[in-house]
């Protein structure tokens, strides 16, 4: 078979003796052809990582031991030992905007699916804005924080934090570091770490011991009162 490499399909190429049975029996089964097809356009799609070559290969075939870019980069021994690496993006002040976590080299985001006040409190604990008061808001799609590359981590019902962790590569996830094809980048999730009682749950807990100290005191202050008058 002899092709010119344009034809649109393989009928379109030429053949030595295409109806002669007898040449067809001089090759074994091992003989048999195969091909990979690769695309090498230099626009990869979000879910793809791009090869220093110029190559798009699936996120997911990164660092798994075989190499899956011609040139080999996807298994780069410096980017796939990298640790991981947080921060926060298009946000009003540092300590606000869309999560970002750098895996395996490559910049991704964090699917809003399950992910809560816990998860928030190791973010802002990774960004070293952790505290015991530190206060941790989540925006779950309500506002545009819509991010690129690969959606690398997506909690489900059974896996997320429990808080205490810290680093999110502590909460136990099955999806955790595999693009997910199931969430948008709609679904990126965005953080405010702040420090401080601010939020409703401890308010009211501040706002308890408040009370406490003021009926504590207003009863001092009678005691004190009626000793000075009776003296
Ligand atoms: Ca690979
Ligand atoms: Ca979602």
């Amino acid at each position: 078979m002899e092709c010119d490499g344009e034809e649109r399909h393989i009928s379109e190429c030429r053949f030595g003796d295409h109806e002669a049975h007898a040449d067809r029996h001089l090759c074994s089964g091992t003989e048999k052809a195969g091909v990979i097809c690769r695309k090498t356009s230099r626009a990869c799609e979000e879910f793809q990582y791009h090869c220093a070559d110029g190559e798009c290969i699936h996120v997911n075939n990164l660092c798994d031991g075989l190499h899956n870019c011609r040139d080999g980069s996807d298994e780069d021994a410096s980017a796939c030992s990298a640790p991981l690496q947080i921060r926060l993006a298009d946000g009003e002040d540092p300590r606000s905007g869309r999560v970002e976590v750098r895996h395996k080299g490559v910049w991704g985001t964090v699917c809003d699916d399950h992910f809560g006040r816990e998860e928030a409190r190791v973010v802002c604990r990774m960004l070293g804005y952790g505290s015991a008061t530190s206060v941790a808001r989540v925006y779950n799609g309500t506002t545009d924080y819509r991010g690129s590359g690969p959606v690398w981590i997506r909690f489900t019902a059974g896996d997320r934090c429990s808080g205490s962790e810290d680093s999110l590569e502590d909460c136990v996830s099955s999806d955790l570091w595999q693009h997910d094809h199931y969430c948008s980048h709609a679904e990126d999730v965005a953080v405010t770490c702040a420090l401080g009682y601010d939020d409703e749950e401890d308010e009211s807990e501040s706002s308890s011991v408040n009370q406490t100290l003021w009926r504590v005191n207003k009863y001092r202050i009678m005691f004190f009162l009626q000793l000075w008058i009776c003296t």
